[in-house]
Formats: C-alpha cells, sequence, structure tokens
C-alpha cells in the first residue's frame, strides 16, 4: 500500500484517530466514540456486536442505517465499495480513503466496525520468497528459518523485521542430508533439533538428525547428532521438558507408520525408544492414521494425539489418545489410553492447537482445540472441538461453534491475547481446488468465532504460517494458486486498538516459580504478561505452540512478573526461549522480547 495516494485530510484524520486513543482512559477507549462531535452518534456494545453480525452475512444500508444512525445513502454507498472490492475487506486505504471522500464525519464510525480495529488486514509484501518452503521456524534471534519444498540442501534464514525491502541470508554451513519432512521442536538452549525426513520420499537418511544453532557466528550453522533408533520419514516431534523431546510416528522405507517412539536427551545425546510400564512395549505404540500427528504436552506432562496433522490413507481410526509416563522425570516408559472420542474423527490436515495455559490456576487443566480437517476421500470438516476438563470431569471433546467455512490443510496460529487466528485450506477436500480466502479469530473464552480481512492468496498443501515478534502473523507457501512465493501478514485487531505498551529492560534469563522485573513506562496500564514458544510449523501440525499467562503485580515504572509455575520437569511451559509480551487492558500487546526460560 502506498501512503503517497491518501488525501492530506486522511492521513491528518489517521493521526487524530491514535492520539484520540493514545488521550482516552483505556476503560473507554473505543473507536465508536471517536466520531465527530458534530455529527456524533452514540452506539452502545450491544449495538456495536449487532452492527457486525449484520456486517458479516452483509446487510443493506437500511439495516446498516438502523443499526448505527448512519444516513442511509451513506450506509448503502459504503456497503457498496466494499462489495465492489472483495466482499470482507474493508481495510486498504484506499478503500477508507472512498468513505472518506464520501461523508467525512462517519469515517471514524465505519473505521472502528467495519475496518482494522475489527477486521485486522492482511498485507502481501513486496516481496516473494526465493523458492518453494515447506518448514517455517521462529528462532530466538528474532529470523525466521526456511526450509525448501525439495531435496535441495538450503536452508534460508528470513529477517520479518523489513517488510519492505528483503532481507534474506544463508547460515555458515547447511546439514548434509535434506530435512524437507521432518520434524522439528525448541532445544532448551535455543537450538533447534531436526529429526528424520530426508527428502521427497523415506530414504536412509531419514534416520538421520541434525541440529541448527542461531547463535554461531555467520548467521548459524548446522551440526550433527546421533542416528536415531528407528528411520522416520514425517515425524512429529515434542519437547517435553527437563532437556528431553519426543519423536513420534513417521512412516519407514516400505510406507508402513513407525509405532515405536523415542525420546532424545540433550543431556547424553541419545536416543531411547520408548516402552511399556511393565517391559510390554506394545502399550506404548500407535498405529498411527497420522503422520505428523497432531501431539501437544499437556499441563500434566501427558501427550495427547488429536487425530489432526498431515494424515495417510490407511483405515486404522485409531482414536484420539493419552499418554501417560510412568514417571515423568525420566521419560522411559508409559502407555497410551483412549479418550472419549471426537465427534467427527476424521481430522486429516486439520489443525490442533493447546489453547492458553491460565496463570495461578491451581490444576492446570488440558484445553486442546480442533480445527477443520477431514476424511481426504469424503469432504473437508468446518467443525471445532475442544479437549477440555471442566472442575474435577473427565477431560473429552466439547464441540463448539463451526468455522464459517470447511478447511482441509488448515492453519491456526495462537496470538499473544489468547485468541486463535484461523485460515487457510481447501474448502472442497483433498481433491478440492477451492482455496479458502477467508480468515477468522476464534475467542477460547466466549467459544466465537470473528470474521477477519481476506488473505488475497489461498494457502492448500505444504503451507507455512508464523507468529512474529511484532505480533503480526505470516502465512506463505501453499500450492492451491501457484502463487505460493508470495509471502502475506495479518495485523490483527490488536494492532489499531491504540498504542502499544513498551519493554524498557529485562533479564536475559528467568526461572519457573521466581519473579523477575521488566521495566516499562507503562505499567499503570499494563494488565497481562504472557510467554509465546516460538513457532516450528510443517505440514499442518505445530507441536510447539503455547501461550503461558503469568501472574503480574505492577508497580512505578516496572511490572514484577512471577515465573511460570509447576513442578519438574515443568512441562507447562518447558526451558527455552519464549517472547514475552505485555499485554494492555485493552488487550493490545508490546512487541515481544525474547527470554530464555531455564
Ligand atoms: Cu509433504
Amino acid at each position: 500500500m502506498s501512503h503517497s495516494t491518501l488525501p492530506g485530510a486522511l492521513v491528518l484524520s489517521l493521526a487524530l484517530v491514535s492520539q484520540g486513543l493514545a488521550a482516552r482512559p483505556a476503560a473507554q477507549r473505543s473507536p465508536i466514540e471517536l466520531a465527530p462531535p458534530a455529527r456524533r452518534t452514540p452506539i452502545d456494545a450491544g449495538t456495536a456486536r449487532r452492527v457486525l453480525a449484520l456486517f458479516n452475512r452483509v446487510p443493506d444500508g437500511e439495516e446498516l442505517t438502523a443499526a448505527t444512525g448512519l444516513d442511509e445513502a451513506s450506509a448503502s454507498a459504503i456497503l457498496r465499495l466494499r462489495a465492489r472490492r472483495s466482499g470482507a475487506r474493508f481495510a486498504t486505504f484506499e478503500d477508507l480513503a472512498d468513505v472518506w471522500a464520501l461523508d467525512p464525519r462517519v469515517f471514524p464510525t465505519v473505521y472502528g466496525l467495519l475496518g482494522p480495529p475489527r477486521m485486522g488486514l492482511w498485507d502481501t509484501l513486496p516481496y516473494p520468497l526465493p523458492y518453494h518452503c515447506a518448514h517455517s521456524i521462529l528462532l530466538h534471534t528474532g529470523l525466521v528459518l526456511f526450509l525448501p519444498e525439495s531435496d535441495m540442501l538450503m536452508s534460508l534464514l528470513w529477517d520479518p523485521s523489513d517488510l519492505v525491502q528483503p532481507r534474506f541470508l544463508v547460515p555458515a554451513n547447511e546439514p548434509e542430508a535434506s530435512l524437507f519432512c521432518s520434524g522439528h521442536a525448541q532445544l532448551s538452549d535455543g537450538r533447534v533439533f531436526f529429526a528424520g525426513g530426508g527428502g521427497r520420499g523415506p530414504a536412509p537418511d531419514s534416520m538421520r538428525a541434525f541440529a541448527f544453532d542461531p547463535d554461531a557466528p555467520d548467521n548459524g550453522s548446522w551440526s550433527e547428532l546421533p542416528l536415531m533408533r528407528l528411520l522416520r520419514w514425517y515425524p512429529s516431534v515434542v519437547a517435553l521438558g527437563g532437556g528431553k523431546l519426543l519423536i513420534a510416528s513417521g512412516v519407514n522405507l516400505d510406507h508402513r507408520p513407525v509405532a515405536p517412539m523415542e525420546v532424545y536427551d540433550e543431556a547424553t545425546n541419545q536416543f531411547t525408544l520408548v516402552e511399556g510400564p511393565s517391559g510390554d512395549p506394545s502399550v506404548s505404540y500407535l498405529s498411527w492414521d497420522e503422520t505428523y500427528p497432531g501431539l501437544h504436552l499437556l499441563p500434566t506432562g501427558q501427550i495427547l494425539f488429536t487425530r489432526a496433522g498431515s494424515g495417510d490413507d490407511n483405515d486404522r481410526d485409531t482414536p484420539t489418545q493419552v499418554f501417560t509416563w510412568t514417571d515423568v522425570l525420566h521419560p522411559t516408559a508409559g502407555r497410551w489410553v483412549p479418550t472419549p472420542p471426537l465427534a467427527f474423527s476424521d481430522r486429516t490436515k486439520g489443525f490442533s492447537v493447546q489453547l492458553p495455559i491460565r496463570a495461578g490456576a491451581r490444576r492446570l487443566l488440558p484445553r486442546v482445540a480442533v480445527f477443520g480437517g477431514g476424511d481426504p476421500d469424503v469432504a473437508a470438516r468446518s467443525t471445532v472441538e475442544v479437549f477440555e476438563g471442566e472442575g474435577e470431569a473427565r477431560p473429552a471433546w466439547v464441540r463448539k461453534p463451526d468455522m464459517a467455512e470447511p478447511r482441509f490443510h488448515c492453519m491456526a496460529v495462537l496470538l499473544p491475547d489468547g485468541q486463535v487466528l484461523v485460515m487457510g485450506g481447501l474448502r472442497d477436500g483433498g481433491g478440492g481446488t477451492q482455496g479458502s480466502h477467508s480468515t477468522e479469530l476464534y475467542d477460547p473464552t466466549s467459544s466465537t468465532f470473528a470474521r477477519q480481512d481476506d488473505v488475497q492468496w489461498a494457502r492448500g498443501y505444504h503451507p507455512l504460517c508464523a507468529l512474529l515478534p511484532s505480533g503480526q502473523v505470516m502465512i506463505a507457501g501453499g500450492r492451491e494458486d501457484e502463487h505460493e512465493l508470495t509471502l502475506e501478514v495479518f495485523s490483527p485487531p490488536y494492532l489499531f486498538r491504540g498504542p502499544r505498551p513498551r519493554i524498557g529492560s529485562l533479564p536475559a534469563a528467568i526461572s519457573h516459580e521466581r519473579s523477575f522485573d521488566v521495566e516499562t513506562p507503562d505499567a499503570e496500564r499494563v494488565e497481562r504478561a504472557v510467554l509465546v514458544r516460538p513457532m516450528a510449523f510443517t505440514h499442518n501440525t505445530d507441536t510447539e505452540q503455547r501461550v503461558v499467562e503469568l501472574l503480574l503485580n505492577r508497580g512505578v515504572g516496572r511490572v514484577t512478573i512471577k515465573g511460570p509455575g509447576g513442578t519438574p520437569p515443568y512441562p507447562n511451559a518447558p526451558a527455552g526461549y519464549y517472547m514475552l509480551f505485555l499485554l494492555d487492558t485493552d488487550g493490545v500487546p508490546s512487541v515481544a522480547r525474547f527470554v530464555r526460560l531455564e
């Protein structure tokens, strides 16, 4: 977008809008309050919600008039403008300039109700990825590591702090094997662990494991680890805490699912196969339907298998399961036990994500959401289910409201404010061609979806995504539109609600259960602090995503924050680097700062 095409008055108005937000006490802050006095129509929160509901099903001018008090001609013209653009989008400066030209008095109301403060804003970057990639991993240096969607030994680093001029870097060396189709997760020292993969199909290299050290000279370097115990193509890797990682699933040279799991121990640099509790290994096996299975480390130290993930063509129909370690401090043995079933069990190419882990809860209950997916031969799903326990009840899958449309190859990114941005995928299933352009925000507190701005390009097979330290979300890849090299970045509504809290000095390293101070000139309006583990995404799977809420006390010029609780090996927040975000009373996040949780 170019600011040069803006009318001067609009630029001025946008500046006034943000100044008005800055000056207004946080509790009263609302875009609706910004309507100029000459034509001010007070709108309460209930009315605003009704307007948005109307907006999402494209009301006519009369309805908009009734809801907002805008005159009918203005309301109709505004909706016509929006329809002529791209349906849901009402967010570009050109759109806003047109509204301004139509009637400057209604501009703040329309901007607040139908613009970025409600709908967020997608931008397509002016530069593409240099080649096709299938893995995107945020490093604690703030760079994103991409791995190619091919056997090329070319890893790529992207600096997302410049969304105008491309800044791509290459590391000092390359791994000696293709890591296309590997699994990955962060080690406790900030290196990233990679296991299996090996290229376009299972190969002898699929037993190899590597680590990428982003702190090594010349943009970081790769080193090889010992061979895994078993050969795996399309495995998932889960950080367990205590310096250990679980490696699960994948297929062998015969394309058969690999039932035994193994654990990598950073301290000994060794892989160990997981046994059953009584020496019978089979209770620790799953006949995986899923390659790249959705696996999540619960606050209890157990592992939840969600059936989301890359999937396969077999029909084993293994139900969702929970794996319990015999001794969580020494994860060498344990057993799978089925959970109450999903109502919609086929979740191939769906996406699962652990919802925010609450601060100070006496007993941390699991909450893991599954979005979309489906049976590759039948249809895509728009259904959503959350694995949750209320009170002392046994956790079970609870159906939530449906997404706006079915999504096969779904993506979901957990934001620092606890909402989930759901996007991507094909509406018409595995062999489909109808890519989704819609995106939506899921609020786990109210169990509701809010329609967001549209993406420019649909994303199907091999998509990429990451939450960036800026609080924005990057997506790329996905083959459906032949535009998989484009990068798009989403600015969520929280970036349009006023000035962001600032973070001054803070410790480089923090500990579980120990308090630490973060300097901020905005202490009086900081309400929350969260740790967000960097994403490590491939094939509709990310086992790393977690938002951990922290207890916070406001001081003068600083906030005092208590490190995440629990007991060793601290499964609610495994050691490693996290993004620390401060959020104000309006849910506006700071830019993140990386801290090392030891
Ligand atoms: Cu693939």
